[in-house]
């Protein structure tokens, strides 16, 4: 396998809004962040990932974008963000930009061209198709943000495809000019300096061209077939690896939503020319009641199962991401730990070594490494996410499924759990801002912030700090062969990991019981390199605490 610097990286995800306003706006912009840079070194990440920054009518929080080559109003000014980038590498952390570009904003000047006629220069920016009859759309695909994928517009008689909000028409990627349009202004940005590209449903770049109904599952069918892993994917993502990617020493990151591991394998294989690592969903997806949203949780057991099947699959062939949490989820102790006082840093820090154990990238989500919880959401008005406010009306308002039993799906599930600010200090709004912030702090800030994480040296920030250290100091954390152990337990995640001589014995308690457990006879006095309960592990049967858990290294 080869070694490269984005296998060995730890990666920080900011969603700018939410991490730190430096102007009493309310909203988090970029000088904010480059006054936390410290704060991130300090904590030892190499790379961060921001969500999208560029201008932007917000109707998906910037990832609806009306001009790529320009700074949302809001998040300051392009000498903000030079001074940012400056700065970051003066510190040696890069920074990978979000690229959304399998649809614009309706505000960018390529659509708001592209509709003026048929006959209009940029017509063919985008997704244009006659309707079936009166007030019928050219098929029945619905979007992930609820409603039809198809927006008639007055102008023309004719409807754009959307496969989010009406507000992001989808670009269409067959024609040449739009692609070398975006090639162009991501070398743009690669001049500029930039360390790489996080690629937003970079899957979904290729549709079919004739379009069938889907099947439908809910209100409308389902455009995954035709959409996702399109015909022409592997062939533009080559293009732009041949174009931009290859001429510079960045990192790319696939969001890949409903990718398998073998497509994984031709998207970031290890010589397949696309993309360096996919960031996929099948450990946080499929365990929707009413389509994503769900109030259980999966037994470990098809956790395990899953993630270990990405571990063994791609070993040796093409490189994953890995992560508990983005700003589309909700918070990961929250939703795999336990969040209740007692266990919550015991549990953040379980979460936290099983998965920087693992092989792949790990991704660290704002707020996670100090055990950020979800936010205790009492009515629909606190929902600031188009996704919660559409779904909640689609869902519940309709009369489909009562509120009672919608609550506790959309609440557990809400992409706003991961928006609420970053919790600095226990000062007003959680030293976020000094004015109102544009969506509510979590009220646990004043025992869960950055300021008491930072000074107590037993916090899950210091845990995360040691983890992110051990990584550099133990290739096998990077490179090690992985195995499962322990298959069967519902309470248990055990693995391995080896190269050469050397081996990890990673052992996780995922519940709040006692579990016995018997180390395997390789490991029975072997040093802890790490545990987040104190415990002697000379012994050969263990009693595990709850949520405890610890690495062994022989
Ligand atoms: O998300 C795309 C995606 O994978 C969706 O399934 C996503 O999980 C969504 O939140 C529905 O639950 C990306 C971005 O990460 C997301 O924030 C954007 O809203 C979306 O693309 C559109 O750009
Ligand atoms: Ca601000």
């Amino acid at each position: 396998m080869n070694r490269t610097w984005w296998k060995e990286a730890v990666i920080y995800q900011i969603y700018p809004r939410s991490f730190m306003d430096s102007n009493g706006d309310g909203i988090g912009d970029l000088r904010g962040i480059t006054d936390r840079l410290d704060y991130l070194k300090y904590l030892g990440i190499d790379v961060i990932w921001m969500s999208p920054v560029y201008k932007s009518p917000n109707d998906d929080n910037g990832y609806d974008i009306s001009d790529y080559q320009a700074i949302m109003d809001e998040f300051g000014t392009m000498e903000d963000f030079d001074e940012l980038l400056a700065k970051a590498h003066e510190k040696g952390i890069k920074i990978v930009m979000d690229l959304v570009v399998n649809h614009t904003s309706d505000e960018h000047r390529w659509f708001l061209e592209s509709r003026k006629s048929k006959e209009n220069e940029y017509r063919d920016y985008y997704i244009w198709r006659e309707g079936k009859g009166e007030n019928m759309p050219p098929n029945n695909w619905g979007s992930c943000f609820g409603g039809s994928a198809w927006q008639y517009d007055e102008k023309t008689s004719m409807y754009y495809l959307h496969l989010f909000s009406r507000k992001q028409p989808d670009l269409n990627w067959d024609n040449p000019e739009v692609r070398s349009n975006v090639f162009n202004m991501m070398t743009w940005w690669c001049e500029k300096g930039i360390d790489g590209f996080r690629m937003d449903v970079i899957s979904m770049i290729s549709k079919t061209p004739d379009m069938p109904d889907g099947e439908v599952n809910g209100l409308y069918g389902d455009y995954g077939p035709y959409c996702v892993h399109g015909p022409n994917v592997h062939r533009y993502l080559q293009e732009m690896n041949e174009k931009v990617l290859s001429k510079y020493n960045i990192m790319t990151v696939g969001e890949t939503p409903g990718v398998t591991t073998k497509l994984a394998m031709q998207y970031a294989g290890e010589d397949t020319h696309e993309l360096n690592m996919v960031f996929q969903f099948e450990h946080v997806e499929g365990d929707g009641k009413y389509g994503k949203w769900t109030d259980e949780r999966l037994p470990l057991t098809t956790l395990k199962r899953t993630l270990s099947r990405w571990q063994t699959e791609l070993y040796g062939k093409a490189w994953n991401s890995l992560f508990w949490n983005n700003h589309d989820q909700p918070r990961a102790v929250s939703r795999f730990g336990d969040d209740r006082p007692q266990y919550r840093k015991t549990s953040a820090k379980m979460l936290a070594t099983c998965l920087h154990m693992m092989q792949g990238s790990p991704y660290i989500y704002q707020g996670e490494e100090l055990g950020m919880t979800n936010y205790p959401f009492e009515s629909p008005a606190d929902f600031r996410d188009i996704e919660s406010i559409n779904a909640y009306r689609e869902w519940c308002e309709s009369g489909r499924v009562p509120h009672d039993i919608f609550w506790p799906c959309i609440t557990w599930k809400s992409r706003d759990n991961a928006r609420t600010p970053m919790q600095w200090d226990d000062t007003e709004q959680a030293g976020f801002t000094s004015g109102t912030p544009w969506i509510s702090v979590n009220p646990n800030y004043r025992e869960i912030n950055a300021k008491a994480e930072t000074a107590d040296k037993d916090s899950v920030f210091h845990y995360y700090k040691k983890l992110i250290a051990l990584r550099k100091e133990n290739p096998v954390m990077v490179y090690g062969k992985y195995e499962l152990l322990w298959e069967e337990s519902e309470e248990l995640f055990v693995y391995t990991r080896t190269l050469e001589q050397e081996s990890l014995l990673v052992v996780c308690n995922f519940t709040e019981k006692e579990v016995p457990f018997t180390l395997p006879e390789q490991f029975v006095g072997m040093p802890c390199l790490i545990s987040n309960l104190e415990n002697n592990y000379e012994k050969q049967d263990l009693t595990l605490r709850p949520y405890e858990a610890f690495v062994l290294r022989k």
